[in-house]
């Protein structure tokens, strides 16, 4: 289950918060796939509370009132349609699995299927789940229990919303049936949502039946799907993220916060030599790796002081990072622009999604934000594709903020966080040759729009980034994109 079965020279995986299925087969052809993305984890695809109430919150989609495949993105036809353009050019789709809970007790009671419940009878008709498909007694998590009652916090209800319980075999053939219905339209594997809310063994039954990857999409035979459960695990929980890597990949929080912690300045970026499991990370093939998720992006789900799109230079820099160092399987965050944290997407008086639209320059416009498309992201994409498999060699420091290092003889990286230029004689360990560097601009035609970087036969280069340039990293690697 730790396997995103990327298609061959793929790598990165985004995350298009609250876009809508039609929008994604597009983005998938016009820039994903040309990028170079391995895949994207979607917004829940089964239907959700509809909630005029709070002028429909992004978190309404964590309410589900069924599994049928009707939501604000779209429906089940639009859904396969995605699926299937998108593994077409070679990115594949992650669906976010809601199987924690259903709704809470909301002031409304339509779904965006159209369906209905009797909330206080636990009675969800369509999937259909009565009463004695939930937890009992009936409790609710207190902010104490995570520190100290594991019991509670998979037992008891989050944030007041219906618990289900995985140990009953109804509710598990529920779920499989939901899930593997996924699979069979060519999805590649599951962001498992409040994971640390249900017992790993459970967890385990529920995996072990679903299908393998559909042939028909192009994975490999006997292919199982990509796991990786939400844990949020910062040390000092009743719960640790341990408990649930024997059963798949887990959500390595730790890494948003150390990388953004030494981006603002914090921390120098010198330590970042030993980055990897001896920061007390997760082992390297059980990390999904981020910086921002949506909730933290807006302060939800605790852990301030990350880093998020609202601060651009040091975020960028923390990508960069994430994306041109091995460890773990990154992912990109891709936002919405929000002033509260409750508001929802882009949308109509209706309530429907407001496309996002694409500027001349490449850029999103309507409220979207689009960090895929930032070039400085997008680049350091095929830069981490370019690198391929290499580890990490001909590491440089000036014991302070700037720091270099190369991916094998395949790209070549260097970061400049302090208040100083960087202007030094570097190891890149590339093949003699001129190269553009991939965040100050495009290769166009035979020429830069940014830095041109000289190899000489020695693999040595001048690097220079200046403490005022717009951002603080620069990159050069052996692919189309940078080599003249
Ligand atoms: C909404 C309303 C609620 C209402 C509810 C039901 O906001 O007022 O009661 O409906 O009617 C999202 C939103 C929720 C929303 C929900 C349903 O964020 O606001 O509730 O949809 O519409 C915990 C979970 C974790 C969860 C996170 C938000 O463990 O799984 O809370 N994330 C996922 C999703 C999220 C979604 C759900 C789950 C539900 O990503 O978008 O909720 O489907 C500790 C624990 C963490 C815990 C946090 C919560 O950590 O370790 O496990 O996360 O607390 O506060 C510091 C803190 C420490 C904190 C730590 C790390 O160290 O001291 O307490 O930071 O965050």
């Amino acid at each position: 289950y730790k396997n995103p079965y990327y298609a061959a020279g793929r790598s990165v995986n985004v995350h298009l918060f609250e876009w809508k299925w039609n929008d994604i087969a597009d983005e998938c052809e016009r820039f994903l796939g040309p990028k170079g993305y391995g895949g994207i984890q979607i917004s829940p695809p089964n239907e959700n509370v509809i909630l005029w109430a709070y002028n429909r919150p992004w978190w309404e989609r964590y309410q589900p009132m069924s599994y049928e495949l009707v939501t604000r993105s779209g429906d089940e036809r639009q859904f396969a349609d995605m699926v299937r353009r998108c593994n077409n050019v070679g990115v594949r789709i992650y669906v976010d699995a809601i199987i924690n809970h259903m709704t809470g007790e909301p002031p409304e009671n339509v779904g965006t299927a159209g369906n209905t419940a009797v909330f206080r009878d636990w009675y969800y008709p369509a999937v259909p789940y009565r009463a004695e498909h939930f937890n009992w007694p009936h409790c609710v998590i207190n902010g104490i229990d995570y520190a100290n009652d594991a019991w509670r916090v998979r037992n008891c209800e989050l944030v007041g919303l219906k618990d289900l319980n995985q140990a009953n075999e109804h509710t598990r053939q529920m779920i499989v049936n939901f899930m593997n219905k996924l699979i069979d339209y060519g999805v590649a594997g599951f962001r498992i949502d409040a994971a640390k809310h249900m017992w790993p063994e459970d967890l385990r039954i529920i995996y072990d039946r679903l299908h393998n990857l559909d042939t028909a999409h192009g994975f490999p035979a006997n292919a199982r799907p990509y796991i990786y459960q939400e844990v949020i695990d910062y040390g000092g929980e009743a719960i640790s993220r341990d408990e649930y890597t024997p059963i798949g990949a887990v959500t390595e929080f730790r890494v948003g916060l150390e990388l953004s912690n030494a981006f603002r300045g914090n921390n120098d970026l010198r330590w970042l030599v030993t980055w990897g499991p001896q920061w007390a990370l997760l082992a390297d093939s059980d990390a999904l790796t981020f910086i921002d998720n949506h909730d933290n992006e807006r302060g939800h789900g605790g852990g301030g002081g990350i880093l998020t799109y609202k601060e651009p230079r040091p975020y960028k820099g923390a990508i960069a990072f994430l994306l041109a160092h091995p460890y773990g399987e990154p992912q990109i965050m891709s936002s919405f622009d929000f002033w509260d944290s409750e508001i929802g997407p882009p949308m109509d008086s209706t309530g429907n999604i407001i496309s996002p639209a694409i500027n001349s320059d490449g850029t999103c416009g309507n409220g979207w934000i689009c960090q895929h498309r930032w070039r400085q992201i997008s680049a350091m994409v095929g830069f981490r594709n370019a690198a391929g498999n290499t580890g990490v060699n001909d590491w440089w420091d000036n014991g302070s903020n700037q720091i270099a290092f190369c991916r094998g003889g395949n790209a070549f990286v260097a970061f400049n966080n302090n208040i100083w230029d960087l202007n030094q004689n570097l190891q890149t360990c590339l093949p003699a040759g001129r190269y553009c560097d991939v965040i100050s601009g495009n290769k166009v035609g035979n020429s830069c729009q940014g830095k041109t970087i000289t190899v000489g036969n020695d693999g040595r280069a001048q690097i220079f980034i200046g403490a005022n340039d717009y951002d603080m990293m620069l990159g050069i690697h052996v692919g189309p994109e940078s080599r003249l």
